[in-house]
């Protein structure tokens, strides 16, 4: 079974995508997700230029040699650019793999280990009666898990917090709104005051508790603005609300930050939607620094190297919480869904839900009943690529925003 054609595919059905797919010589086609949120062509023409020609003609059967073969030969390792295209190689030859196999995926990753995956949606309000009416939303729709984030008093916008109604926000959320109407594209610039963040989210979590009772699995997403002394002071003070998690309290970079935070707070700890590689794990997971892995089959090098992340985090009793936005394609989420039926370390799921529109071009068979997502028995990943919905969905630039503080300094996120 060799790989007769790799084709890069940009689309921009409500945002955009990047998908690569390959064809064998015996016409089973796979599908893998290389989307890099702001940076997209970036990785197509990694794959474009750089990958697609050396695919040609390799046995397809492959899989863990045409990974180290992309990853070692290439001489220049890790990178989100570099990460994502691997992962789009991994995913579909994963996906031609189950396919050939006339099985679902995670039957060859060993088989179910759960009958679904709980999943959380993101609530979020400009103030708190519009969380409360966004968490109300979410239950209505089915989630056993929500994480919440709100606008903060003196802050014109907040990341995170969708910027219509609440109630309906949850499907577009924030990021296509960031489309810049400007002559020239450029990204939004947003104003942010930790310290005003830190004062106002126990009252938020407060209110919800308040509400909602002590039952209901609760999230929230610092990105990365904190320092580790900020958060373990935000980690202690929300201990009366007993999160599932706090995610990404300080920027990703640094392992060692979260020593600091582990000392202070029994709030769980999950970060990683920005790593790329097993390397930014070692000291997280050897010294329990943290309770989730927050990757993106998308952006960590696909199902192969998610898979020994998750069985070396497994080691350390450190659960899954991939990624799954909505700029992760819905053929990244399904891989995601495959693992996480497979996977005994299982933690929770992000579940966003993809607008119509780019349910119209990726046609799903995974589904969503009472809180938990499953892939679907349909053979492969279970996702198909509609090329004619997708030709009238050209690529469109656009950016994430950047954080500034109110003094002007450009802040993490
Ligand atoms: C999350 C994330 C996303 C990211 C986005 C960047 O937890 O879902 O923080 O909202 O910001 O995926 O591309
Ligand atoms: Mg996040």
């Amino acid at each position: 079974m060799k790989i007769r054609s790799a084709e890069t595919l940009v689309t921009s059905p409500g945002r955009n995508f990047v998908t690569l797919r390959i064809t064998t010589d015996d016409g089973i086609t796979g599908l893998g997700d290389a989307t890099l949120n702001g940076r997209e062509l970036a990785v197509a023409s990694y794959l474009r230029d750089h990958v697609v020609p050396l695919l040609i003609d390799r046995d397809a059967a492959r899989i863990e040699d045409t990974w180290q073969y992309l990853y070692r030969g290439a001489y220049w390792r890790r990178g989100p650019v570099t990460m994502a295209a691997i992962a789009a190689v991994d995913t579909a030859l994963w996906d031609i793999k189950a396919k050939a196999a006339g099985m679902p995926l995670y039957q060859l990753l060993g088989g179910a280990s759960r009958t679904g995956a709980l999943a959380y949606g993101h609530a979020s309000g400009r103030d708190v009666p519009e969380l409360l009416d966004s968490v109300r939303a979410h239950l209505a729709k089915g989630y056993r898990a929500i994480r919440i984030q709100t606008g903060i008093p003196g802050l014109d916008s907040v990341y995170g917090v969708a910027a219509s109604s609440a109630a309906g926000g949850e499907r577009y959320d924030y990021e296509p709104a960031r489309r810049s109407t400007t002559a020239v594209n450029r990204p939004v610039e947003e104003v942010w005051d930790t310290r005003a963040y830190l004062r106002h989210l126990p009252n938020v979590f407060e209110a919800v508790r308040a509400e909602f009772g002590p039952e209901l699995p609760l999230l929230h997403d610092g990105h990365h603005r904190m320092t580790p002394i900020q958060a373990a002071k935000l980690g202690k003070a929300l201990e009366p609300y007993d999160l599932f998690w706090l995610e990404d309290a300080t920027p990703g970079e640094d392992q060692a930050a979260l020593r600091l935070i582990r000392q202070h707070t029994t709030t769980p700890l999950a970060i990683g939607e920005v790593f790329n590689s097993v390397y930014d794990y070692t000291t997280l997971l050897g010294e329990r620094l943290i309770d989730y892995v927050r990757s993106a089959v998308t952006h960590t090098g696909g199902v192969t190297p998610m898979r020994k992340l998750l069985d070396f985090a497994a080691v350390y009793g450190i659960r899954s919480g991939l990624h799954g936005p909505t700029d992760i394609s819905p053929v990244g989420m399904a891989a995601a869904l495959h693992l996480d039926m497979a996977v005994h370390n299982f933690g929770i799921q992000e579940y966003m839900q993809h607008a119509a529109q780019t349910l119209e071009v990726f046609r799903t068979s995974y589904t969503f009943t009472d809180g938990l997502l499953h892939p679907s028995d349909t053979p492969g990943i279970g996702v198909t690529y509609d090329d004619d919905v997708a030709a009238t969905f050209p690529y469109e630039p656009a950016y994430l925003p950047v954080n500034r503080l109110k003094d002007g300094t450009v802040h993490d996120w």
